[in-house]
């Protein structure tokens, strides 16, 4: 049995979902409101010790680290396969996991954390905000939820985040150059880790794709749209999983 627990908004959740969708596969669902706090219980931290979504549970055990999970899924579910055979194509689709790990995560969560956690940590007590801090496993997000809540992030963050975002289109450009569909050729796990950052890119700066610099990424983006998994992984249950719908839930807009 899978259960996965995870964030609506969260773009590493919709990692493990894409992946999931894709395979057909049933799991249960369990949603972790990041903005209450609620992937710092004692129960969670017990699944997940970094206090982070996504954590796939199978058959009781705990798989985290969203890449590893998407990785996961194509192992004990090997139909249809999202690992290419050929091992260049195999070292393609690795290197956009570490991509989306270490690059595109940093494009966006810095204005994430901006538009969806500062408007409600932004609000806590002192008293309430220490109880929170307290609660966070490890000491890059006690840092991260203390400047979201009190001092913002700096306008160098910002930057930083939108040169990886820029560079982040360069390379898929690069890669898609060539005329093929998908970033390693066929479908793979590297256009699961992807398409999470690249909508949210879309979602945040909508005047990026718009300006025509990257017109493979933009046709990219829009084959990705026609896949049955987009859909539910990005429109969950029917929930709009998108930043600007989750701002209006939570009565920021
Ligand atoms: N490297 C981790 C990062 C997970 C991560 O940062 N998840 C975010 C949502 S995308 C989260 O749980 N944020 C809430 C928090 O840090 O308190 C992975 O890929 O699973």
């Amino acid at each position: 049995m899978l259960t996965l627990y995870h964030g609506l908004a969260s773009t590493c959740s919709k990692k493990a979902r894409l992946a999931l969708f894709e395979k057909g596969a049933a799991f249960e669902s369990r949603l972790v409101n990041l903005q209450a706090f609620e992937q710092h219980s004692p129960e969670y931290l017990r699944l997940n010790p970094n206090g982070v979504v996504p954590t796939l549970v199978h058959d009781g055990q705990p798989v985290i680290e969203s890449s590893v999970i998407i990785a996961y899924i194509d192992d004990i579910l090997p139909a249809p396969p999202l690992t290419p055979t050929a091992p260049l194509a195999r070292a393609e689709m690795r290197f956009w996991l570490k991509w989306s790990d270490e690059r595109a995560y940093k494009a966006v969560y810095v204005p994430t954390w901006d538009r969806l956690s500062r408007p409600v940590a932004s609000k806590l007590t002192d008293a309430d905000l220490e109880k929170r801090l307290a609660a966070v496993p490890t000491a890059e997000r006690r840092e991260r939820w203390q400047a979201t809540a009190r001092e913002g992030f700096a306008q160098a963050e910002f930057d930083a985040a939108y040169a990886e975002m820029t560079a982040t289109f360069d390379r898929m450009e690069k890669a898609l150059a060539d005329g093929r569909d998908w970033l390693v050729g066929d479908y793979s796990l590297a256009d699961i880790a992807i398409v999470p950052f690249v909508e949210r890119i879309d979602d945040l700066r909508p005047d990026l794709l718009a300006s025509g610099k990257w017109p493979g990424v933009s046709a990219w983006l829009a084959r990705y749209k026609t896949r049955p998994s987009f859909e539910k992984a990005f429109f969950f249950e029917g929930k709009d999983a998108r930043v600007s719908a989750i701002r209006k839930a939570l009565g920021i807009d």
